[in-house]
């Protein structure tokens, strides 16, 4: 484990992406804001399957460049990226073989944009995570979480395990080349069977690091805290601190709240200097660029990072 873990101890840096079909309206739902994080947009607007699935319909983020956006991460001297590969809201951004509901077969950009970053990343030197919401699905009839579409013709949790997150899972970690990260999120209780087929699908990459949010029998390699940098040292080898660039994940319109650069800088040196790794989020618009406070202050980062290492 620990040879397993080294160049993730040693990185200290990565890039979290939060980017799916929520981020067309920029955390609006008809016209109007909704309250948290853009990514909760379906739950909060209580907005039904066959309604979200025209926001879909109308993901075309034609500004997208993978090689410039991996270059971007690298120049603030990440190491590695993790991107929602599916979150709650049951969109598969990638070419999923599962679910029709993905960015190839149900939007007009047509891309496998999870394609085109590991590849990316592959050619750029940075190592490649996926995050996956294994057991909220806004979208599957057995997914967890959608409680306001009263119109679900309800199946087994058990059923979307086999029918979507198992194979999907599979899929991304045999298709998309060397996958560095699995990232779950927001576990809840199901069957041992239901653990133990998502679980194992990490076993097709050895090297893989997971973290502690598959379940609570399953601890993962390393513990996440959310948004908040533990005071002192954790008793934990192996932890990170995720955290937004600002105070949404997925791309909020009204979302002004940027972290200031030197607050970036001192998160990273302050979470370093305990020993554990700053996984820093931005928010890709519907368009596919980052709005330029996050290119800035990415940029202003490296810049002190290059300083910081030739001294
Ligand atoms: C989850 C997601 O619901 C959210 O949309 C985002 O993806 C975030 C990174 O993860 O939200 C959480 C998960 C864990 C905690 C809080 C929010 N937590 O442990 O306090």
């Amino acid at each position: 484990r620990d040879e397993r873990m080294a160049w993730w101890r040693e990185a200290k840096f990565g890039m979290f992406v939060h980017w799916g079909v929520y981020s067309v309206t920029g955390g609006q739902y008809k016209g109007k804001e909704l309250p948290n994080s853009a990514e909760w947009m379906m739950n909060r607007g209580n907005i039904p399957i066959a309604e979200y699935e025209k926001y879909a319909a109308r993901f075309n983020p034609v500004k997208f460049d993978a090689a410039e956006f991996v270059g971007l991460a690298k120049q603030a001297g990440m190491k590695y990226l993790v991107i929602t590969a599916k979150h709650h809201d049951g969109f598969s951004m990638f070419h999923s073989t599962a679910s029709p509901y993905n960015v190839v077969d149900a939007t007009p950009f047509k891309r496998d944009i999870m394609k085109e970053l590991a590849e990316a990343c592959q050619e750029q030197g940075i190592r490649f995570g996926f995050y996956y919401s294994q057991c909220q699905d806004w979208h599957h009839p057995g997914g967890m979480g959608n409680n306001w579409d009263k119109t679900i013709q309800r199946v087994s949790f058990d059923q979307y395990v086999r029918d979507k997150a198992a194979p999907e899972i599979k899929q991304l970690l045999t298709e998309y080349g060397p996958i560095s990260i699995f990232w779950w999120d927001t576990p809840r209780d199901m069957s041992k069977e239901a653990f133990d087929s998502l679980h194992s699908s990490t076993g097709l990459q050895p090297d893989v690091i997971t973290n502690d949010r598959l379940g609570k029998d399953y601890p993962g390699d390393h513990k996440t805290f959310e948004r908040k940098i533990p005071p002192q040292a954790p008793a934990d080898k192996y932890w990170e601190v995720c955290m937004p660039i600002s105070g949404s994940w997925g791309y909020k319109k009204i979302d002004t709240d940027f972290k200031s650069p030197t607050t970036l800088i001192r998160n990273l040196v302050d979470i370093a200097s305990k020993g554990g790794n700053y996984l820093l989020n931005v928010s890709p618009t519907g368009e596919g660029n980052l709005l330029p406070q996050s290119v800035e202050r990415l940029k202003l980062i490296g810049q002190w990072m290059k300083v910081n290492s030739e001294s």
